[in-house]
């Protein structure tokens, strides 16, 4: 594919954060003429509905004029800029025009970050160049110039939305769950987004899809590609009937008491890594040499210490129910931390953990809505709780020795937080604190 030129084009950038900074820098490196536009500087959004007829009309004209529109993977598509624009495309589609390093793209409701630091540190072992970009928190434009022999991109729902030719050589789709429904249009809108990974691939591609997941190991690939199937049973890579091992083709190459992050999904991750650096040509040594040493990444089921016999662990990522199910589905009795701003999500599901809680302690603006599900659908207590401190003192009141406290919140942080490290780090730090008073080292 020849790269486009933009010497004199008008460009339209929305949003002005990570990734609108790290396009204007490209595309006016490229000598293109770059106009700006951000809601929250304008003071008034354009989005909303008291917008300035002549705004509208002026932003209407100059989005219909510009020869190219990159949109922020935050601005919704209920934007006006969708309305307007004539094919405004996300900076994944804009880096992928210009890259000529090939992409392992991973997508997927939960495991996305985890699967993108596990691929990248496979293919460093099998001593090829491989960079982590994307949604993980490097604009992929930022690192056109490097010399890479693979991006691996984590990819959201929101740069794949507005994605056309996007190919990535190895496509990874880790699971289907309902998310992002305040963005996108609905759950339809949410899932064709994720399959657009898929989309464009061609003969020689590679998709890895998870076989025990029934939406994903149902889309439909295009003739020719290669299909790699993942799972906690007998797939491509999968586990052994005894389920004490990791298996290639039913081959085992590596034994779970070898591993140090166990649970089922961290499993699932292990395997979904394992597909795609072994097709990228690494070794199962290699990729067993990694999957040996990973502990997992902060805030997403950290183990944090003990105190009276009792565990805890920050899974402050965890920003959808069915990421909650992952996380205490490995454990036996856990005083779970959940909630916080919903995020147009049906939070009923967690009430299938039942059997597994203890208790549940609910915090932020769902704390309502979790107690009334969990009292009409359940036995388990549920205590309010309204602050993390608070939080923290109560499910140590209601934990024993052997139960887990788990802050699994199946929501986002941002009615206390600005973001989920922020409430991560005051979890540990709670914790920190009342074990220093009562002297646990
Ligand atoms: N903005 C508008 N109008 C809107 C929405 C946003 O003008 O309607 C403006 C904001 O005022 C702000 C800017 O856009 O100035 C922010 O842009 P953004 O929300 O697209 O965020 P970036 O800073 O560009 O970061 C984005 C991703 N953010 C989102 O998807 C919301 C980052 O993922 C990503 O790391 C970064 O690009 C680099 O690729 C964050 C995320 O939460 C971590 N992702 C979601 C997730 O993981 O669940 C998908
Ligand atoms: P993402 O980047 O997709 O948000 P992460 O790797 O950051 O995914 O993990 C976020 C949270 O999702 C974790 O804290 C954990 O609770 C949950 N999770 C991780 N991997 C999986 C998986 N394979 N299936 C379900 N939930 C998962």
């Amino acid at each position: 594919m020849t790269a486009p030129t933009y010497r004199g084009k008008r460009a339209v950038v929305i949003g002005y954060g990570i990734t609108g900074r790290a396009v204007v820098e490209f595309l006016e490196g490229k000598g293109a003429v770059v106009s700006v536009y951000d809601d929250a500087k304008r003071g008034s959004s354009p989005s909303s509905l008291g917008m300035a007829s002549s705004f509208e009309a002026q932003f209407r004209s100059v989005l219909e004029s510009a020869d190219l529109v990159v949109v922020s993977p935050g601005v919704p598509r209920s934007h006006p800029v969708f309305q307007f624009a004539q094919s405004p495309i996300s900076e994944l589609e804009l880096a992928y025009r210009h890259s000529t390093t090939p992409m392992v793209a991973v997508t997927g409701t939960n495991g996305k970050t985890t699967v993108t630091t596990l691929i990248t540190e496979m293919l460093a072992r099998a001593g090829l160049r491989a960079r982590a970009v994307g949604n993980i928190g490097t604009p992929i434009v930022s690192m056109l110039g490097e010399k890479l022999d693979y991006f691996v991109v984590e990819a959201s729902s929101f740069q794949l939305a507005t994605t056309e030719s996007f190919r990535p050589k190895i496509a990874v789709w880790t699971n289907f769950t309902p998310d992002h429904l305040d963005w996108h249009k609905g759950i339809d809108d949410y899932l064709a987004s994720k399959a657009k990974i898929f989309e464009n691939q061609q003969e020689g591609d590679t998709a890895v899809v998870n076989g025990g997941d029934p939406i994903v190991s149902g889309i439909e690939l295009r003739p020719g590609v290669r299909r790699l199937s993942f799972g906690l049973g007998s797939f491509d890579f999968g586990l052994d009937p005894q389920r004490s091992a990791l298996t290639k083709n039913g081959e085992p190459f590596l034994l779970l008491s070898e591993m140090v992050r166990t649970l089922p999904h961290d499993l699932e991750n292990a395997l979904a890594s394992a597909a795609a650096a072994y097709s990228v040509g690494a070794s199962l040594v290699d990729i067993a040499a990694v999957l040996k040493e990973f502990r997992g990444l902060p805030h997403r089921v950290e183990f944090l210490g003990m105190l009276d016999g009792v565990s805890f662990y920050n899974d402050s990522k965890a920003t959808t129910p069915a990421s909650v199910i992952a996380g205490v589905r490995g454990f036996d009795s856990v005083v779970l931390i959940a909630g916080g701003k919903n995020k147009g999500l049906d939070l009923s599901p967690l009430v299938t953990l039942a059997p597994k809680l203890k208790a549940v302690v609910a915090i932020g603006q769902s704390s309502d809505e979790l107690a009334a599900l969990f009292a009409e659908g359940s036995s388990v207590p549920v205590v309010k709780a309204s602050s993390m401190s608070e939080a923290v003192k109560s499910a140590i009141q209601l934990a024993a020795k052997g139960d887990v406290v788990l802050l699994s919140p199946g929501c986002t942080s941002y009615d206390w937080y600005s973001s989920y490290e922020q409430r991560g780090d005051d979890f540990r730090a709670v914790l920190e604190t009342i074990r220093s008073v009562r002297g646990v080292l």
